[in-house]
């Protein structure tokens, strides 16, 4: 397998070297699975921008609506498999003595992949919550039985996802940024790295003194803060970068 253009050994070694390495994915490294990414056209459902959806007041205002659409997604995704991205990371997992990926992903894909030391920051598609009780639950249904999904102790079940506007689970806040702190080598795949606080862990991990690689098809915020970017397929660069390990 070629090693990935722009790929200098310098980084390969830090990588190999690497004792803590964390992994922060983004909705790119679904994409070739057939994903449709957050801010990408193919996103969108009745010409709504999922920004105006995934948001608690859309929800309050409209929840017939936010679960028409969240349907739409889980009967998206339930067939969908893990591309080359999701296993190169479950490889990278197990050759590392010290490993964690925090996904920004709702697909589970990364769990389908194989991966095991994972933090899910926005949540997963799969889980619902009740808005009175806030217990969560797995929900397999496609499509639902009834929109909108109801508890069994009478109030409405809600999507087991962080939207804009509300907090991450402070657990897993917390777990990400001691995994951020204590890395020495970041790889930042797929994502966008305008939502935060996800966004800012490239450049605390920077701070920090880690080596911080991004993959991505584009130039990012990210670019100019990261010690190298390389652009192309996650599906493509990641397994490359994971095979020049040896
Ligand atoms: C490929 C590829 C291929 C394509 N290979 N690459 C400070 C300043 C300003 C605002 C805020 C702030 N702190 C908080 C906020 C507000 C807000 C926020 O960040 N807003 C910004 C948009 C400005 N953040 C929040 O509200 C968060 N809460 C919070 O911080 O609470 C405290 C607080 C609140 C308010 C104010 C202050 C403090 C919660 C954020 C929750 C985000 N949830 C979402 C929606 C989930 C709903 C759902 O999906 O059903 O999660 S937003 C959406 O964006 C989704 C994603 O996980 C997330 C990130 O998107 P991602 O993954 O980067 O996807 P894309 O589509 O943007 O990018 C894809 C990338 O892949 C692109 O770059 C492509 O090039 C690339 N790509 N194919 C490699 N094959």
């Amino acid at each position: 397998m070629p090693t990935p253009t722009g790929l200098s050994d310098e980084i390969i070694d830090a990588l190999r070297k690497a004792r803590s390495v964390v992994v922060l994915t983004g909705a790119g490294v679904s994409a070739e699975s057939g994903v449709p990414t957050f801010r990408g056209q193919e996103g969108l459902w009745r010409n709504y921008n999922p920004q105006e959806l995934a948001t608690p007041e859309a929800f309050n205002k409209d929840p017939t609506l936010v679960w028409e659409w969240y349907d739409w997604r889980r009967g998206l995704i339930a067939p969908l498999e893990p591309n080359p991205a999701h296993l190169a990371i479950a490889e990278l997992e197990k050759r590392s003595p010290s490993f964690l990926l925090i996904t920004q992903n709702i697909d589970g894909l990364h769990k389908k992949g194989g991966s095991k030391q994972m933090l899910e920051l926005h949540g997963n598609i799969w889980n619902v919550r009740c808005v009175a009780e806030g217990n969560v639950t797995e929900n397999h249904d496609v499509p639902l039985q009834n929109i909108p999904p109801m508890c069994s102790c009478g109030a409405m079940l809600r999507p087991h996802i962080v939207w804009f506007g509300e907090s991450l689970d402070p657990h897993i806040l917390h777990q990400s940024l001691q995994a951020i702190e204590a890395c020495d080598f970041l790889i930042v795949a797929g994502t966008s790295a305008v939502v935060q606080p996800s966004a800012s862990f490239p450049i605390m991990a920077r701070e920090r003194g880690a080596t911080v690689l991004e993959v991505n098809m584009e130039p990012t915020p990210i670019s100019s803060v990261v010690n190298s970017s390389l652009f192309g397929k996650a599906g493509e660069l990641l397994p490359q970068l994971v095979a020049s390990l040896g």
